[in-house]
C-alpha cells in the first residue's frame, strides 16, 4: 500500500517540494493534518506537519506526545509560537517551495509560516483534496465500522417511537446509542423532522411531538477512529397511507439506481441523473431538491467526490460517497433515504447494512 504522502507527492506532480498543514486552535483544526500523521486521538492545536516525499514531521506541544506514540512520524516539540517559526524554519530551509491548503488556513498560522519561510507558497487544496478523495483500506476499515454501528442504531428506532415524543427527544436517544453502539461521537447533531418539518432538509430538531401517521425523518451518523458515517431513514408512525407509500417507494427506486450505476470511471453527473429521473419520471418530480451525495470520510462531508447535476468528474475506486435521494413536498412532507458506498471496480459495495425498505412502526 502507497503511504498517504507518497500518493500526494504523484498528484503534486512537481508543482511543490513539500506541503505545510499549520492548524489553528480550537474548532480551526485542519482535517487534513490528521489524515496525514495518522492520529485517532489527540487535539493538536496550533500544530503543524511538514509533509515530504521522505515522509511527515510533526510540530506540536508536549502534551500531544501520547497520541502519536507508534505513528510513523517524526516529531519536534514545540514550547510556544516563536519556537514553532524558528524549527520550523529550520526544517523549511532545504525548500524552495512548499504547498498550504488555503481554505482551512488561518491567517495567524499562514503568517507564521510566511514568517519562517522566503520560499514560494502555492495552495494545494485541491491536490490534497484529490489525495483524501480514495480512501486505503484502513481508512476504509474505519468508515465501514462506523456505517455498521450507525446501521445497528437504525434498528433500534423503532423502540425509541412514542406518541408524544419531541424531535429533539429522539434526537437525544439516537446520540445516546451511537455511543452505546460503540461510536466515539455524532459524526453530526442528529437531524429528526416529524410530519410537516420532513419536508426540509437540514431541519433542526425542535420541540414538536409525534403522532400517528406522520413520517419519521432521521439523518445522523458517528464517528469511529474519527471516520464518519452517515445515514438516513424515513419511518412512519402507525400505518402508512397510499401516498406515503408512494412516495417512499419512488425515492428507494431513485436510490437503487443511483447504486447501480456506480462504478470505477462513472461519471458523477450520469450517477446524479440515474436516480433523478427516476423521481422526475412520476407524480413526485421537481421534489428532488438537493444533490445525490457528498464524499465521506474524517468529515462527513469530505470534499469529493460530489453527484451532482453540475459534477464534472469521474468515479474512481476506493473513493467513498453518500446515496442520498430525497423527495420533499411542501406542507406535506419529506423521505429521504441515505446509505454509504465505497467505490470498486465492478460496482458499488454498500457499508450501511441496515433495511432500507419502508418500516411502519
Ligand atoms: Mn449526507
Amino acid at each position: 500500500m502507497d503511504s498517504r504522502y507518497s500518493r500526494l507527492f504523484k498528484i503534486l506532480n512537481g508543482k511543490v517540494e513539500a506541503v505545510v498543514i499549520a492548524n489553528g486552535h480550537d474548532n480551526l483544526i485542519d482535517h487534513n493534518f490528521r489524515y496525514f500523521v495518522g492520529a485517532h486521538s489527540g487535539i493538536f492545536e496550533g500544530s503543524a506537519a511538514l509533509v515530504s516525499k521522505r515522509g511527515v514531521s510533526v510540530f506540536t506541544s508536549p502534551l500531544e506526545a501520547p497520541a502519536l506514540a507508534g505513528l510513523d512520524v517524526n516529531t519536534t516539540v514545540v514550547s510556544n509560537s516563536s519556537d514553532m517559526q524558528s524549527k520550523l524554519a529550520k526544517a523549511l530551509s532545504r525548500f524552495d517551495t512548499i504547498g498550504m491548503n488555503f481554505p482551512a488556513l488561518t491567517h495567524t498560522s499562514f503568517m507564521t509560516v510566511k514568517r519562517a519561510f522566503r520560499g514560494r507558497i502555492y495552495d494545494c487544496s485541491t491536490e490534497i483534496a484529490k489525495c483524501r478523495a480514495v480512501k486505503d483500506e484502513r481508512e476504509i476499515a474505519s468508515i465501514s465500522k462506523s456505517c455498521r454501528i450507525a446501521s445497528r442504531v437504525v434498528e433500534r428506532i423503532p423502540e425509541m417511537l412514542a406518541e408524544g415524543v419531541t424531535e429533539r427527544k429522539l434526537s437525544a436517544l439516537i446520540s445516546k446509542a451511537l455511543y452505546d453502539e460503540g461510536s466515539e461521537a455524532p459524526s453530526f447533531p442528529p437531524i429528526v423532522s416529524f410530519g410537516k418539518t420532513s419536508a426540509i432538509p437540514h431541519y433542526s430538531p425542535g420541540d414538536l411531538r409525534l403522532r400517528k401517521g406522520q413520517f419519521v425523518l432521521t439523518d445522523f451518523g458517528g464517528t469511529y477512529r474519527r471516520y464518519c458515517s452517515d445515514i438516513t431513514r424515513t419511518f412512519v408512525y402507525g400505518r402508512a397511507d397510499e401516498r406515503q407509500k408512494r412516495l417512499y417507494q419512488t425515492v428507494l427506486n431513485a436510490q437503487k439506481a443511483g447504486i447501480s450505476a456506480i462504478r470505477s470511471g462513472a461519471r458523477e453527473s450520469a450517477v446524479d441523473a440515474e436516480a433523478r429521473k427516476v423521481i422526475d419520471a412520476g407524480e413526485f418530480k421537481g421534489s428532488f431538491i438537493h444533490s445525490l451525495g457528498h464524499g465521506l470520510g474524517l468529515q462527513v462531508h469530505d470534499g469529493l467526490p460530489t453527484l451532482s447535476p453540475s459534477s464534472s468528474g469521474t468515479l474512481d475506486e476506493g473513493m467513498v460517497v453518500t446515496v442520498e435521494p430525497g423527495a420533499y413536498i411542501s406542507g406535506y412532507g419529506g423521505v429521504r433515504i441515505e446509505d454509504d458506498v465505497v467505490v470498486r471496480k465492478s460496482g458499488a459495495r454498500v457499508l450501511t447494512d441496515a433495511p432500507r425498505e419502508l418500516i411502519e412502526c
